[in-house]
């Protein structure tokens, strides 16, 4: 079978019950039916398309292996892992569409569900299955990324490189893309002309380096005209120090201190605004180049942040 859906498996980590009740690691806060939720969607087809590195179908389980003995935040609530959908060959559309109907039928019962990619196809899946449970509400996406991921899609069809362009595609006049983090050697004149013509925001890497607040007045635009938030994290917008575990690893990039504190103020502005995220994702992580399993501590600490936020 192409498109497999495999349940959650035990989560394993250290204990310290010699250090009392207040011990907590995150393995031990797995539960059915928490307010919270974690969903693997085990791809690297579009990477491969996108004639990318591959490796990113094995990033659910090398996060999960780095989220479970992290530390819980105080007083921090239980949360559920629904498992992963996985792709083999080459049978992405039918991966995105499962990934979709999982999501939508998980927002029904989570009020945050965080997606581990996979490579930036998982967002094409993502917002298909967000779309589809908040049906006719206006939708502001937010991706912290080096890439505008806006090409078209061509010959071989989509890939992690089409996801923005494929969303347009389906509602061009709801379409409301801000990108944060963007390198301009990583986006060709092409992809900077389309993001322009399509009125997508933008503030580049560079800005965010100068200046860690540079997106902040961006970030309360589109969510002050938005009625939901999703937000998609490629953890490719992150230096190669601090992510070489990618399929393009970036020289420059902007610091995880600066990538925490824009998932920060998205998260605080959703509340202080009364709009809600409900769905995030974290993609391009790819264990084979993650010999130190750098990148995957890196996605971890930005995981943790989206699943105990604060709602
Ligand atoms: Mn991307």
């Amino acid at each position: 079978m192409a498109v497999e859906f495999i349940p959650a498996a035990p989560w394993n980590g250290r204990s310290d019950p010699e250090d009392g009740a207040d011990a907590v690691r995150l393995h031990h806060l797995i539960a059915d039916d928490a307010s919270r939720a974690v969903l693997g969607f085990a791809s690297e087809a579009g990477v491969i398309r996108n004639k990318g590195r591959k490796g990113a179908a094995a990033g659910p389980a090398s996060l999960r292996n780095a989220l479970a003995n992290m530390a819980a935040p105080s007083g921090a609530e239980p949360f559920s892992d629904l498992g992963n959908i996985v792709i083999t060959d080459d049978d992405l559309e039918e991966g995105q569409a499962a990934l979709s109907a999982r999501i939508s039928d998980a927002l029904e019962r989570h009020d945050r569900l965080v997606v581990l990619g996979g490579g930036h196809e998982t967002a094409f899946g993502s917002y298909c299955g967000i779309a589809a449970q908040f049906v006719s509400k206006r939708i502001g996406i937010i991706n912290l990324d080096a890439h505008l991921d806006l090409r078209l899609v061509g010959d071989n069809g989509p890939s992690s490189g089409t996801p923005f362009a494929q969303i347009r595609a389906l509602r061009p006049e709801h379409f409301d893309y801000l990108c944060l983090g963007v390198a301009e050697e990583s986006n060709t004149q092409a992809l900077m002309n389309r993001a322009q013509e399509w009125g997508v925001a933008m503030v580049s890497d560079h800005a965010l380096i100068a200046d860690k607040h540079a997106a902040d007045g961006a970030i309360r635009e589109i969510i002050s005209r938005s009625e939901i938030v999703y937000l998609t994290i490629d953890i490719d917008v992150l230096p190669h120090y601090q992510a070489p575990g990618v399929s393009a690893p970036a020289a420059r990039g902007v610091d995880l201190s600066t990538i925490e504190h824009l998932v920060d103020h998205v998260l605080v502005t959703c509340r202080e605004l009364d709009c809600p995220c409900p769905l995030a994702d974290i993609v391009e992580l790819s264990p084979p180049h993650d010999p130190q399993n750098v990148t995957a501590k890196s996605a971890a600490l930005l995981a943790r942040r989206l699943l105990f936020a604060d709602l």
